[in-house]
């Protein structure tokens, strides 16, 4: 029911930046005394209808937490000392003392000295995203890493070898399909990752509402294997098994359809001989799964006429997590469910980067260099954050890592073998920090530089309209003031970049365009061959930056007007006006267009992934001999990563960094509901009061990542009331997932007892 506003009051629509669903959000702003008043579900957004989860409310709380760093901060005292405190500074003594402290690095070590980690927040923040590369580019490094490999890197593999590009993610189509087989997933709590699908739950219920089954595969009786018609607990780590016994099935019994992508598809054959090895029988011990029931399984994706299977994070962050990755896909392309309503799709991106149109076809973006330590490749201008610590602290003198920049990361809480992070974070000749919050990471900065909150600049979701099970285009504009000499991501970026590529911030910007141009016009290939780049620039005109920036990619987007006055495409005007957002219809097929393999086909099986099966292979044989108990990880509905935990409305309540142990093991054990266990790996020892779940698999035990505050020089208030224990001081730096170096969270041998 609507209610009558107050005179001084507004209401402005824009998304929730917090998780992948992008929620529409009705922000009631006072404009008397510019304060939150209240936030809703948007109703209107064509997107999510009204729905929010819990996280959206601490909106109002992250804009107004006093914590939340306002301008430029210096410590005062050394690196990694308790009783270092911190000053403010202004923003250019800021910018100077980091510009001259950087190419002083620089200028002694070479650009490869200066690491960057860019944390997930990033992906959310147009801003940050735009100007984060410019100042990564002017900083000329190859040494970077992101929340990306502890992450989705797997699933980008297996994107850039099959379809040739890693950010060309064939997405579960969701709202279409009949049969979604869910593995390493809980989008009840997570609210979905790699499919951007609001109201995650609520789709699931028609799913199932229409007579579709949900299949969900996972170690634990998650939120959202309670809500499906079947829940296949796997041992952790074991999916790549799983899925190639699906494989063999399909071959072995004659299911294998591919439809029309079968005019275009290389190595069905080769996936045929590898899957021979693993019939449902000769991995059941290792899943966990009955054969019967994989046969079963496999026979049902087979005669389901829309079907689809779709891994997550639980896929991703684990041993084999590119064969996982790729086996989903190759499960998928075998059923005939690539490409097609129901099946896994690939939307139009509206602001779409890289991917529409198509890139130039190539080899993948893989292992053009690698790190000093352990020879990692790098994957698509990246190197995975599991060596960061060895970059710093093995690595020989004139190779080494020695400054740091952070971007809206927590690498601390949030990669493996954290204690060994921070350590080497200590050794640092110098780290910047641009960040909201001084924490667990960011203390160990020289400088921290923090931008506008989401709430006082406008925004845009551009990475996930590539990841969207609609088209969809929505602007998030600046709900509250910025306030006087604060400065946006965009600005503090551009400065830095500025700094280090010895021109001003101007420059920067101007360069920053005529590349963006380059690609969109004027050229054939590029998707506006006929404009002009004066033509586009005037058309822009000379609004700041980040705007401008969105106008030209959604104009030249798949979607967009190219610059015709006639044209009802998209603009940032267009998409501006439309104050709830936009739907622009459902996916639809995009093979082979989309190609962009070297060889313009879709390569079911590359050299790099197969070779990775021997691994696989000899595992296997090694899995009988193990039977200690292993861990994994879990999210909460009231908790983002390892950063929204100093939101009061969001920490308060029952203790949530809890240790998830099956009561056989915890009798077993000797632990009982509420005891203190102590936990050890490898690497570290922790304790955690354990609560008794059931709906675990025996022999595994749960602990949910991001928590661990309360270190000494971080500024979070409430967090440190809630500080719960860092599940990162158990994950190994040397666990790996091989062919992408990706950081390994689940299936961590530990060892439990009473504390
Ligand atoms: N054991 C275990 N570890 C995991 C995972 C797991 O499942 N288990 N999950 C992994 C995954 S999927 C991810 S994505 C990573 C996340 O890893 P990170 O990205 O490293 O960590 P976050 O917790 O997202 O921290 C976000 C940081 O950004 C800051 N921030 C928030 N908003 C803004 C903003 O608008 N601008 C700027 N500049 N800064 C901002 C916060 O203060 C915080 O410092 O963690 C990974 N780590
Ligand atoms: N509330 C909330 N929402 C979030 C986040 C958050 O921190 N809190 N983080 C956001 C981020 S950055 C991301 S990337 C997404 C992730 O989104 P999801 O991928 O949905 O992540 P999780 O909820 O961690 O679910 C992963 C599941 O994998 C299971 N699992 C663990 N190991 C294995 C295994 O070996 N095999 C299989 N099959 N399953 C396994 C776990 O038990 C868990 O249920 O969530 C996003 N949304
Ligand atoms: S699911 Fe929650 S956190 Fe994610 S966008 Fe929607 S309201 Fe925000
Ligand atoms: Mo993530």
């Amino acid at each position: 029911m609507a209610r009558a506003l107050p005179e001084s009051h507004e209401v402005v629509h824009r998304s929730c930046p917090l998780c992948e669903a992008h929620c529409g959000v009705s922000v009631e702003v006072d404009r008397t005394s510019q304060t939150v008043v209240t936030i809703r579900g948007d109703e209107a957004d064509p997107r999510s209808g009204g729905y929010l989860c819990p996280k959206a409310y601490g909106l109002k709380g992250l804009h107004e937490d006093p914590d939340r760093l306002r301008g430029p901060q210096r410590r005062v005292g050394p690196r990694g000392d308790p009783d270092a405190t911190w000053e403010e500074i202004g923003w250019d003594e800021a910018f100077d003392l980091v510009g001259e402290q950087l190419r002083a690095v620089r200028e002694a070590h070479g650009p490869n000295s200066i690491a960057t980690y860019i944390g997930n927040p990033t992906a959310h923040d147009l801003g940050s995203l735009v100007y984060g590369q410019v100042f990564q580019r002017a900083l000329g490094t190859k040494w970077r890493f992101s929340a990306s490999s502890v992450d989705q890197l797997p699933k980008m593999m297996s994107s850039a070898f099959l379809y040739g590009n890693p950010l060309g993610f064939p997405v579960p189509d969701i709202d279409r399909t009949d049969f979604l087989l869910m593995l390493g997933a809980n989008p009840l709590v997570s609210n979905g990752s790699l499919c951007t699908a609001p109201d995650f739950p609520g789709r699931l219920a028609k799913l199932r509402g229409r007579g579709g089954r949900l299949v969900v595969v996972d170690p634990r009786r998650t939120e959202t294997a309670a809500i499906a018609d079947e829940h296949l607990a796997i041992r952790p780590g074991s999916d790549a098994y799983f899925l190639f016994a699906l494989a063999n099935v399909l071959f072995e019994e004659g299911l294998v359809s591919l439809g029309p992508l079968k005019a275009f598809t290389n190595g069905v054959e080769e996936v045929q001989t590898l899957a021979k090895d693993f019939p449902p029988e000769a991995v059941e011990a290792a899943t966990g799964i009955k054969a019967a029931t994989t046969r079963r399984i496999a026979r049902e994706l087979a005669a389901t006429e829309r079907a689809v299977c779709y891994g997550r994070i639980g896929t991703c962050t684990q041993a084999f997590g590119t064969l996982s990755s790729w086996l989903v896909d190759v499960v998928n392309v075998l059923s005939g469910n690539v490409d097609r309503p129901g099946g896994a799709m690939w939307p139009r991106a509206a602001s779409g980067p890289g991917v529409d149109p198509p890139r130039a076809p190539g080899p993948a973006p893989y292992g053009r260099w690698h790190t000093h330590v352990r020879g990692l490749p790098e994957f698509n201008g990246e190197l995975p954050v599991a060596a960061l610590a060895e970059e710093i602290d093995e690595a020989p003198e004139a190779e080494r890592v020695h400054a740091m920049v952070t971007m809206a990361g927590n690498p601390v809480l949030s990669t493996p073998n954290g204690a060994r992070l921070a350590k080497a974070f200590e050794s640092l000749d110098f780290m910047v920090s641009v960040d909201i919050y001084r924490n667990e990471t960011t203390r160990f900065a020289d400088v921290i530089l923090p931008p506008t909150g989401q709430l006082e600049h406008s925004n845009y979701e551009m990475v996930f309209d590539l990841m969207s099970v609609r088209h969809w285009s929505k602007y998030s504009p600046r709900v509250m003031p910025k306030p006087d000499d604060a400065r946006d991501a965009s600005e503090i970026l551009s400065e830095l970049a500025g700094r280090m590529a010895g021109v001003g911030a101007e420059v920067v910007e101007q360069v920053m365009l005529s590349s963006l141009l380059a690609e969109a016009v004027g050229r054939p290939g590029t998707p506006c061959p006929d404009v002009t780049e004066a033509e586009a620039r005037e058309k822009l005109g000379d609004m700041p930056g980040t705007d401008r920036v969105l106008d030209l990619l959604l104009r030249a987007g798949p979607h967009g007007d190219r610059f015709a006055d006639a044209s009802d495409g998209l603009s940032l005007e267009r998409v501006r006006a439309a104050e709830h957002g936009l739907d622009l219809g459902p996916m639809e097929p995009r093979l082979p267009a989309m190609l962009a393999t070297e060889s313009g086909r879709l390569e079911l099986a590359p050299p790099v992934f197969v070779e990775d099966v021997e691994r696989l292979r000899s595992d296997l044989a090694a899995r009988s001999g193990r039977d200690g108990l292993v861990l994994i990880g879990r999210r909460n509905l009231r908790s983002n990563n390892s950063w929204m935990h100093n939101v009061e409305a969001l920490a308060k309540g029952p203790e949530r960094c809890t240790l998830l142990v099956h009561p056989e093991d915890a009798a077993r054990l000797g632990l009982v509901d509420g005891a203190t266990a102590r936990v050890r790996s490898r690497v570290g020892e922790l304790t955690a009061p354990v609560a008794l779940d059931a709906g675990l698999l025996q022999g595994v035990v749960s602990l949910p990542h991001g928590y661990g505050h309360g270190a000494p020089g971080a500024q979070l208030g409430v967090a440190a009331r809630h500080a719960g224990v860092n599940t990162n001081l158990l994950t190994d730096e040397r666990d790996i997932d091989v062919p992408s170096g990706n950081g390994v969270f689940s299936g961590i041998p530990v060892e439990v007892a009473p504390a």
